[in-house]
């Protein structure tokens, strides 16, 4: 049965930033089928292979189905009295600011309003901060020093109808699929669209750039401070909207340092990429973690925003600067307050106005009067004792914190630790003194703002399994059983949604940006029919742009351009650490992986973390290709898969941040990564970590597939679905002296039936374990990194084969490669065949022949990059 006919579900896509709407149709048997929601303004029907595959990641199986507290399941009774008990006895004996919440950029608006206004207004101190540090702060300290107020000018339209779009720091392509697809298929329509990418690597975003820009790591701030001078020089400053701007005449001359040689970039280009901006009105500058993960992230913010101002380029159609968030509720984190240094609704902290107008409406005993500490802050005074109880929602800083090993031993040594997740098996949550089982996605209801502040709607499809509950529901409880029970009474989300709208009147009235008023009266069935709706929302203005008027929100009213001095990214760590380390994302996962490597489909684009770098510095390292690096620096280490490529930079290198210890326990590399910020924002610098690089010489290499979980015993391994269940990479100095008994270890069979074959000598093994007919799975050892088919090896286990042991597809099944399209599992080989054999051109005729990117249509990128590949090869035989 698949629920055919069955109502639809409108909601909204709980990854990305872009925030698409989804129509989602549960089938009564715990799946989900997932449809993007052609009526929702974001992406009008689109989805890319994170949303196509989200019905692959809502089962039960690995949810966290209890309350448990010292490692025992309880009931909510007693897991939420010692929550509540302990912050009390905690703040009774050491004050207010003993006790921290860090949250999530993923939490729906009502969860994070609670949880602001729990630590803020009742506890009393502003010690809540969100994994936003790490994603958006830096933005939200430029627009503040520039604007007076953290707001996106712009809205997803500009990009359409831009003449211009440059994307600095952003791998849109990967990131924010559906903006890029929108973006490209302008592009298409209207090739005179110029598309610049300012990247260090050349990423799949690069395939619509028609010029990419691969400075050297760190350096923006010259680059843009170079744009602003040419601006000047070239007579582009728009002198009737510099009546709206200070600032002018000292950032030019902190400009007037000529540092573009730093970037390391070829002067024509550069020449190209201004001589574009400046005779292109119609620039849209989109801008993500390469610009705000920097020791100069709100330095290079502001450095674009100095270029948009002093052209007056800013909230009119196809104009402005843009910062993409990552998180589906990024902006509305920033709207709750959910930072350190901010109130609510835009509000500040150090006003106190602000504050009093805040307590009045709250009616609280108190109210935070100074900046809480910031994450990294937050966790060093963990680690000193200075945070007694800590409760973490909806994050994994274990994992994607800076210094993360110091991290978690942080968390370790807590006095007490609350962990809200929907899975009980992540590196915070083991940590936990009492972990509480949260509602997920699909079964709460709330809202999300996107990156172009558009509010819509989560709506729940499915009812939430076992005991768990919605996180607003879990901080309401608390807060009423600490004392507060007026202040927590809600008893849905529509009233917290209601409340926040009628505090956002009251920053209205402070003349702020952030109002939403127009909702504060909405009914509770206003509520569930929500459409999406861009803010401000107010009884007088509806959504629209930012600042073409002229009128800003800092104290003169008008814009601040900044005078930025260059800042050469620092040696970190001297000639024993000669590289710099750059991270980010890929395609088809989601940070730390707990729903995406759910997915056989997503799993299948890249099942392993890896390590690009350049081939010189490969050769000079000795590193060769499939080898396995120990990356190291001085606060940690980590091993990865060499990737050899031309796509970085010499001395650069990338590796991606999703692996954690349940995936590839020696590739969480945020280990490798020292808590490095910027000294504005507090944003840590996840992008430039100092690193050795030495290959890891395993004494052998394995690969294995199997039916059922894996128990590895490796120094190295990585673990991913398929479609039949799991594949392993491994790797390990010290060879096993019983290959079978190894493996029957690996795969739990102490009975299965075994095949096998060795060569001691040549240090190679493969064995094969059947239970009847069906493959149990197999394991292939080698000195050497194991060359066998794995997109076939994969799909075997469970099924009825018997001759496995070659490693090697039989000729009438040809292996079809590494998969690039997800929809359809069309792998590399099968792609590069067919466009040999038909000599295609174009990403359509691939799409006619093969279905491959005919769907999301997030593998175009990479199709472009095979033809491109096909096309070298052919002109060189
Ligand atoms: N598939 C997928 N999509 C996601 C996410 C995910 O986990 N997976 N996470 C979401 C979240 S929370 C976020 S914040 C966004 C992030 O979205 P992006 O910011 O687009 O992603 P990143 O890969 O972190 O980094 C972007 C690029 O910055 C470049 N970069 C590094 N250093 C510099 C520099 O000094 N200057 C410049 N100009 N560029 C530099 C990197 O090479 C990289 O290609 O993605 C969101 N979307
Ligand atoms: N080196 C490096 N580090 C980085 C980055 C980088 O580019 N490089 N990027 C940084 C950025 S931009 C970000 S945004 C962070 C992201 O880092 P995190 O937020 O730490 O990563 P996630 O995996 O998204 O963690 C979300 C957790 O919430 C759980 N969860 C899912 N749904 C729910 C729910 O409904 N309720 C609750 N209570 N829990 C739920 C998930 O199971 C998961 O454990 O990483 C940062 N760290
Ligand atoms: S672009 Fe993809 S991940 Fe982002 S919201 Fe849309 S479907 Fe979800
Ligand atoms: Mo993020």
């Amino acid at each position: 049965m698949d629920g055919a006919g069955l109502p639809e579900t409108r909601s909204t896509c709980p990854y990305c930033g872009v925030g698409c709407g989804v129509l989602l149709r549960a089938d009564g048997q715990g799946g989900l089928h997932v449809r993007g929601d052609p009526d929702h303004p974001a992406n009008k029907g689109r989805l890319c292979s994170k949303g196509l595959a989200l019905g692959e990641t809502v089962g039960t199986g690995g949810r966290l189905l209890s309350p448990h507290v010292n490692g025992r399941e309880t009931g909510w009774d007693t897991a939420l009295q010692t929550v509540a008990d302990r912050f009390s006895d905690t703040i009774r004996k050491h004050g207010p600011d003993s006790v921290a919440f860090y949250v999530s950029g993923q939490m729906l608006t009502e969860d994070y309003y609670v949880a602001n206004k729990l630590m803020k207004g009742f506890i009393g101190s502003a010690n809540i901060d969100t994994n936003s540090r790490l994603c958006m702060a830096s933005t939200v300290a430029g627009h503040r020093r520039a604007f007076g107020t953290d707001t996106v000018p712009g809205t997803y339209e500009d990009l359409e109808e831009a003449d211009l779009v440059v994307l600095v720091g952003s791998n849109l392509a990967w990131c924010h699929p559906v903006l890029y697809q929108r973006l490209a298929a302008e592009k298409e329509k209207r090739p005179g669209l110029k598309v610049v990418v300012i990247d260090p690597r050349r990423t799949a975003t690069c395939d619509l750039a028609d010029l990419h820009l691969q400075l050297r790591g760190g350096t923006d701030v010259a680059l843009f401070n170079g744009l602003l001078r040419a601006i000047h020089e070239g007579g582009a400053v728009d002198k009737a909207y510099m009546a709206h701007v200070d600032g002018f005449d000292a950032a030019l001359c902190a400009a007037s340092d000529d540092c573009l040689d730093e970037t390391g970039l070829d002067r024509r280009d550069i020449r190209a990429f201004f001589d574009l901006f400046l005779r292109t009105d119609r620039t849209v500058t989109v801008f993500s973690q390469g610009v705000n993960q920097s020791a100069s992230g709100a330095d290079k913010v502001n450095a674009i925003l100095n270029c948009h101002l002093v052209t007056g380029r800013i909230g009119l159609p196809g104009m402005g600067p843009f910062s993409v968030t990552g998180q589906p509720n990024a902006m509305g984190g920033r709207e709750v307050g959910g930072l350190a240094n901010m109130l609510a609704c835009h509000l500040d902290i150090e006003n106190a106005d602000h504050r009093q107008a805040v307590r009045n409406f709250w009616d609280a005993p108190a109210i935070a009067d100074h900046a809480g500490l910031k994450a990294v802050d937050m966790f060093r005074a963990v680690g000193r004792g200075q945070i007694k109880a800590l409760w973490i929602i909806h994050t994994n800083p274990a994992v994607t914190m800076p210094d993360a090993d110091a991290v978690r031993d942080a968390i370790r040594g807590c006095d007490f630790t609350v962990v809200s997740d929907i899975t009980g098996a992540t590196d915070t949550a083991r940590l936990a003194h009492v972990l509480l089982p949260a509602a997920a996605w699909g079964e709460k209801d709330g809202t999300v703002t996107n990156s172009d502040r558009t509010i819509s709607r989560q709506r729940a499809a499915m009812p939430p399994p076992g005991q768990s509950r919605p996180d607003w529901q879990i901080l309401a409880e608390v807060g009423r059983r600490m004392g507060w029970h007026k202040a927590f009474d809600y008893e849905n989300p529509a009233e917290i949604f209601r409340e926040h709208a009628a505090l956002s009147h009251i920053a209205g009235q402070f003349g702020l940006d952030f109002d939403i008023s127009a909702l504060s009266d909405l009914s509770d069935p206003g509520y569930d029919d929500l459409a999406p709706a861009r803010w401000p929302l107010t009884r007088t203005r509806q959504g629209g742009r930012f600042f073409a008027d002229g009128r800003f929100y800092t104290p003169n009213g008008k814009a601040q351009m900044l005078a930025l001095h260059y800042r050469p990214p620092t040696e970190r760590s001297g000639p024993r650490f000669p590289f710099r380390l750059n991270t980010g994302r890929v395609r088809d996962q989601w940070h730390t992986m707990t729903r995406t490597a759910l997915s056989p489909r997503l799993s299948a684009h890249l099942a392993e973390p890896f390590l690009e770098i350049h081939r010189d510095d490969a050769a000079r390292t000795g590193l060769g290709p499939a080898s396995l690096v120990q990356v190291t620096s001085p606060v940690g280490s980590a091993i990865l898969r060499t990737l050899i490529t031309d796509r970085v930079r010499p001395g650069e290198v990338f590796a991606p941040m999703h692996w954690t210890s349940d995936t590839a326990p020696s590739a969480r590399i945020d280990a490798v990564v020292p808590d490095v910020v910027d000294p504005v924002s507090g944003q840590p610098d996840s992008k430039a970590a100092g690193v050795a690089l030495t290959p890891f010489r395993a004494d052998w290499y394995g690969f294995a597939v199997s039916s059922a979980p894996m128990t590895p015993a490796a120094d190295y391994w990585a673990l991913a679905r398929t479609p039949g269940g799991w594949r392993l990479e491994l790797a390990a100095l010290g060879t096993p002296s019983d290959w079978e008994r190894y493996a029957r270890d690996l795969f739990n069979c102490p009975d299965a039936t075994l095949q096998m074959v060795q060569d001691a000598g040549r240090g190679m093994a493969r064995l094969a374990f059947h239970r009847g007919d069906r493959l149990l799975g197999a394991l292939f050892v080698a000195r050497e990194p194991v060359a066998v088919m794995r997109d076939h090896l994969v799909t075997l286990p469970g099924t009825d084969v018997q001759c496995v042991l070659t490693g090697q597809s039989p000729a009438d099944r040809p292996d079809p490669g590494p998969i690039v399209c997800s929809c359809f599992g069309v792998g590399v080989n099968t792609l590069l065949a067919a466009i040999e054999a038909q000599a295609m051109t174009s990403v359509g005729q691939i799409g006619a022949a093969l279905q491959a990117g005919t769907n999301c249509g997030s593998c175009r990128p990479e199709l472009t990059a095979l033809l491109a590949r096909a096309r070298i090869q052919e002109a060189a035989e």
